[in-house]
């Protein structure tokens, strides 16, 4: 008999098999404890009803008694079925607030794509407001089997890849559905887990033994190597199923604190444990197969990230503390004389009045307008921070009394909560304190008027300094000292003050998660570094508390920033640098990973952090090169350069108060940072490309080994080698006083992209020489990459003549595409070039697929075969069908490279063959 439930076709099925899955010992089910994770005696495991104390461990008790049971048949809906679930045994709970009547509800959108919501049959709970992409009608051919417990039976579900049978989800042991406690288990297919974030990982796969736990909730936390909740709130995983590479994906779309843990069961099947502390259940399965497909599946339904404008693909500059202008000019002309490639410079805080967004410093930066403008001379685009606090200065503080005006600001959610010492005009606002010297209130941008009030501060603040780019820092959002006696730049002078948050569920909920017991949280509690939990806020229909809403604070400024910048400048686009996103994020905003620190492991780190990225749809990102804190030495600032020309978002920033780091600080730094800049504006048309890629399909940039070669298994252990695309693939040094390192080179030719030598035939690991002036890159064969000749910034190397690195596979081809257009403003498909490249035996062809205009200036001049087998005779050139002038080629033996200078347009179909000495075979090859 089946014990499945088909989705699709509404068959109830018996459950045989789900019923002897609930036989199965689930000591490895740990009860989870305010207190932490490891609960040692029997006493403490004994205040709960849901745990019992065995063989020495507290686990959940069994499923029917602790879960949940199947009260009704299935019932079919529109788009799938729904079943009512009911607590098995009243009196059995964690933390109290058990809802007794469930719903399992499930919700078919694309044959790839399946919803499963859990909720409170008789009360609405907290939903989250962010919209998603969801199919009109759901696909016929799912791919998927969904099936659930019988009437009377423990509730149970699974959900199966139908052409495998693989499992997807398995629920296991009891669903604990508790007012602010909520936490379900599943089997998962195998150990390769990907995802999960914001966190600090130190492996892109996940660690199971031992038990491994990290908290999701949006903090201002800098970067370690504990298992830490940073600035976003990405609940999204992914699991390999099995050899050949299938894999599912999973979005549990919840924003409050949560928690997810990895294990193996005792008979070594891993396991996964997600809980969150509101909010309902509701996932949404993908299944690939592969998993690129699984990122273009969800990104699809989060949104596509944006296009980012093709200056922002450059270099860019930053650090905190330049402290005036000059600084900003000295560091300027360094970048100039050492010949170093830049796009942006980026100002800090230090550039405002005593910290007050849309104001600058009438001293050290009184000519910031002029320094702009000098810098847009200079072929620069300027990024300007903005901090969501705002002073309370309601008196001559304009952009805070327009604030006030618009009813912009975060409240406390009960009139009852307003501490007694609140300053006057200040009404019911949560007021905190940040880095201006006096307390600040913090804009609710979910509302409407927020937006409006921030679209008019941002014009008005246009007006005065020409910023291309604003950076919107501190939106978890963080707030200094809160619960503390003071925060730590609390002025001396006055009495000491905090934001102290009140003792309730919201602020002291039975479950804080582990956000409370890991990195800097000083008064171990949820509220700490940010604002209180019994906050209220809006968005015009209605209103939220901030214990729901907290982790989309930075989704929401980045909605608001970049409507605003759109409205600033309707002709560009809008460029929002956001250090806290969730999903849906990718659509407005591009990421930097946070307050890292000069540190080997955290280069390494980064890597990680760009393929989880990658994964949470915002494939624009990067760290802070050479590190936040700390000062780097030169080798391993020198290293970190390297890696970091290949980093999408490419910055080089630092801390207040450490020496400046900036590439031309050390002339041996600035010659490297030049040579693999260039190297990296000289194929930004084919990031550009990704780019394009990414916003129309939602497919990744950077992207891991195991995206291109899904069933290698290797592959799936690699995270300090990436590649950007399928064409490039980099493998930094990362190691100090390495002067050499192993690479790993899946199956397939891949030669080093400088010159072109064959580097290794996949699979298979190498040593590659890599002294300290070396980043080892390679190009795999198949590979078309079309490039630029690079120059000091990108308004110059898009004049330059274009290029193609052809590498050529086994059979002696290879393809790839260019993207083209005016770099900025609102994209134009109608006018923008695409061109495709392909290489067939002897014979490239350009095809114009449209846009020729857009390339109207550029020309064709190099094209670079790597893995030619032998010198030609002649090489013949044809444009639209019309033979034309060669100007020269060369072939180099030893690399077996030939290289041919011509200049033909990029706008027109193209043809060139190779002709070669008939005694010469194609398969030359060893
Ligand atoms: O509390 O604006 O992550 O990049 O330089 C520090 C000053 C505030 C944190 C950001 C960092 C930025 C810094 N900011």
């Amino acid at each position: 008999m089946s014990c499945r439930w088909r989705a699709a076709v509404l068959v109830v099925a018996a459950v045989s098999c789900l019923v002897q899955a609930q036989h199965t010992k689930l000591q490895a089910v740990e009860c989870p404890f305010p207190e932490g994770q490891v609960v040692l005696s029997e006493a403490e495991c004994g205040k709960y009803s849901a745990c019992e104390w065995t063989d020495g461990r507290c686990h959940m008790v069994d499923n029917a008694v602790g879960g949940y049971v199947v009260q009704n048949d299935p019932e079919e809906t529109s788009r799938g079925f729904k079943v009512n679930l009911r607590k098995a045994q009243d009196s059995v709970t964690m933390f109290g607030g058990d809802v007794t009547n469930l719903v399992f509800e499930v919700i078919r959108h694309q044959d790839y794509h399946v919803q499963v919501k859990i909720y409170d049959a008789d009360k609405a709970r907290y939903e989250v407001p962010v919209p998603l992409s969801l199919p009109e009608s759901p696909g016929l051919e799912p791919l998927y089997n969904v099936s659930v417990s019988g009437v009377g039976e423990p509730f149970h579900f699974q959900i199966t890849r139908m052409a495998t049978g693989n499992t997807v989800f398995r629920s296991m042991g009891p669903l604990t559905y508790e007012d602010q406690f909520i936490q379900i288990h599943t089997w998962l297919m195998s150990t390769y887990l990907y995802g999960f974030g914001e966190n600090t990982h130190l492996s892109f796969r996940h660690v199971f033994e031992p038990r491994t736990t990290f908290p999701i909730f949006a903090r201002d936390q800098p970067v370690g190597p504990d298992p830490m909740n940073e600035y976003g709130h990405h609940p999204y995983y992914m699991v390999m199923e099995d050899d050949e590479g299938n894999s599912h994906s999973v979005f549990l779309k919840n924003s409050n604190a949560m928690e997810y843990s990895t294990f193996l069961l005792d008979d070594g099947t891993p396991a996964l444990t997600l809980r969150t502390i509101g909010g309902i259940l509701d996932f949404h399965f993908f299944l690939g197969p592969y998993p690129e497909d699984l990122n273009v599946q969800y990104i699809n339904m989060i949104g596509r990230p944006v296009f980012p404008p093709y200056w922002s693909l450059g270099f860019q500059l930053s650090r905190y503390g330049y402290n005036s202008t000059d600084a900003v000019r000295e560091v300027r002309e360094r970048m100039k004389l050492m010949g170093i490639p830049q796009d942006v410079q980026t100002c800090d805080i230090d550039y405002m009045n005593r910290y007050r967004d849309f104001t600058y410093d009438p001293v050290n930066w009184g000519d910031l307008p002029d320094l702009i403008q000098e810098l847009h001379n200079d072929n620069l685009k300027v990024t300007l921070i903005l901090d969501p606090a705002l002073v309370i200065d309601f008196d001559d503080y304009q952009p805070a009394i327009r604030g006030k005006a618009a009813d912009a600001f975060i409240k406390w959610s009960d009139p009852s909560l307003v501490p007694s010492d609140q300053e006057p005009g200040t009404d019911d606002y949560m007021v905190g304190y940040v880095w201006p010297d006096t307390k600040t209130v913090f804009p609710d941008f979910l509302r409407p008027e927020t937006q409006t009030w921030w679209m008019n501060e941002l014009k008005l603040f246009h007006d005065e300094l020409r910023y291309d780019a604003i950076w919107i820092d501190m939106n978890e959002p963080a707030n200094f000292g809160t619960n503390l006696d003071k925060p730590w730049n609390w002025p001396p002078d006055k009495p000491d003050w905090s934001l102290k948050c009140p003792n309730n569920a919201w602020d002291d909920p039975p479950y804080p998660t582990m956000t409370i017991r890991t990195g800097d949280n000083k008064s171990k509690k949820i509220s700490d570094h940010t604002i209180c939990m019994s906050a209220k806020q809006t968005d015009g229909n209605q209103s939220y508390l901030h214990y729901d809403v907290h982790s989309l604070y930075g989704w929401s400024e980045t909605v608001a920033t970049y409507n605003g910048l759109k409205e600033v400048q309707p002709e560009k686009r809008p460029v929002v640098l956001s250090r806290s996103t969730f999903p849906g994020s990718g659509q407005y905003a591009v990421h930097w990973l946070g307050d890292n620190s000069a540190d080997w492991t955290q280069m390494h780190m980064a890597i990680i952090g760009m393929f989880d990225f990658g994964m949470f749809g915002i494939p624009m990102v990067g760290a802070d090169i050479c590190g936040f804190f700390g000062e780097p030495d030169l080798e391993m600032c020198m290293r970190w350069m390297e890696v970091g020309s290949f980093y999408p978002f490419s910055r080089n920033h630092n801390t207040a108060g450490s020496a400046d780091q900036d590439p031309g600080m050390w002339p041996e730094v600035a010659e490297i940072s030049r040579y693999t800049l260039n190297i990296r504006y000289q194929y930004l048309p084919y990031l550009y490309t990704l780019f394009h890629k990414a916003h129309m399909h939602g497919s990744t940039v950077v992207r891991p080994l195991l995206n291109v070669f899904p069933s290698d298994l290797q592959a799936r252990d690699v995270d300090d080698q990436f590649m950007w695309g399928n064409g490039l693939m980099v493998a930094p040094v990362i190691t100090k006083g390495a002067t050499s390192r192993s690479v790993y080179f899946p199956k397939g030719l891949w030669y080093h992209l400088v010159h072109g030598e064959l580097a290794a035939t996949g699979p298979s690991t190498q040593t590659v020489d890599a002294p300290l002036e070396v980043i080892p890159l390679f190009v795999p064969g198949g590979t078309i990459l079309p490039y630029q000749v690079p120059s000091i910034n990108t308004v110059e190397s898009r004049q330059n003549p274009f290029g193609l690195t052809v590498a050529l596979d086994e059979l002696m081809m290879a393809s790839g595409d260019l993207f083209w257009d005016a770099g900025d403003g609102q994209m134009a498909m109608q006018q923008a070039y695409m061109g495709r490249f392909n290489y067939d035996q002897d014979e490239l062809t350009l095809t114009v697929k449209h846009g020729a205009e857009a390339v109207a200036d550029l020309y064709l001049e190099t094209i670079n075969i790597y893995g030619f087998p032998v010198m030609p005779s002649h090489v013949n050139i044809t444009v639209n069908g019309n033979e034309t002038a060669i100007a020269s080629w060369m072939y180099d033996h030893t690399d077996r490279v030939l290289t041919t200078w011509t200049e033909v347009p990029m706008g027109k179909a193209l043809n060139i063959k190779f002709l070669y000495e008939a005694t010469h075979s194609l398969n030359t090859r060893h």
